[in-house]
């Protein structure tokens, strides 16, 4: 399979993160957002939404959107729980981070640290929808280690994409302190390196 991905985006580093986790062999083709590669004619014959991650496998053809390439690289394999209400509270987190956590830090750390927006430029909720995200997610991994049950799934890998580029974002995980443990804990279980030093 081929990967076209953006190495500054956490949506691509997930299917990265999966397909090495797992031991899936694909070619990587960098395809830059900031340079407005994924508005080609080429490009959007393969996703008219002009969008990365996308992955064409040899058989099937293009897939886009990077949970559903998560899942679909991820059948039949640990990273998906097996009992019935375990896997749909990971699809839960998986439909939160889509709807509601990549739409916060993502963003945010684009128009910051990409953009380099200044800050009246920056909508002025996205700072506080960013807090009440980690918030969330720091009582959440208060007495747990993972998000769903006693092991590593797709929802972590989907919520460490962007999570663990927070410092980009101007935000400070010191503040979250379980999300900053769980941040690391994930990275080193993914065999990547920590973004935040
Ligand atoms: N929901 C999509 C979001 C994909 C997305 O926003 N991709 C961004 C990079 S992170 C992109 O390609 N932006 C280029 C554009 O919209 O022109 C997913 O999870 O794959």
């Amino acid at each position: 399979m081929t990967i076209y991905g953006d190495s500054i985006s956490g949506n691509c580093l997930k299917v990265k993160f999966v397909a090495d986790r797992l031991g899936l062999p694909y070619d990587w083709v960098e395809v830059s957002v900031l340079k407005g590669e994924t508005r080609t004619p080429e490009f959007l014959g393969m996703n008219p939404a002009g969008q990365v991650p996308v992955v064409v496998f040899a058989d099937d053809g293009p897939l886009a959107q990077s949970n559903a390439i998560m899942l679909h690289l991820a059948q039949n394999t640990d990273l998906i729980p097996e009992d019935a209400f375990d896997r749909a509270l990971m699809f839960q987190w998986l439909f939160w981070e889509q709807y509601s956590h990549e739409t916060a830090i993502a963003v945010l750390r684009f128009h910051r640290f990409y953009l380099k927006k200044t800050e009246d430029q920056i909508d002025p909720a996205l700072p506080g929808k960013c807090a009440r995200v980690l918030a969330l997610m720091n009582s959440h991994l208060e007495t747990r280690q993972y998000f769903v049950g006693s092991k590593l799934s797709l929802a972590d890998v989907a919520l460490v994409a962007y999570t663990r580029f927070s410092h980009q974002a101007g935000l400070d995980l010191k503040q979250y302190p379980h999300v900053r443990t769980w941040v690391r804990r994930i990275e080193d279980e993914l065999n990547i390196e920590h973004a935040e030093p």
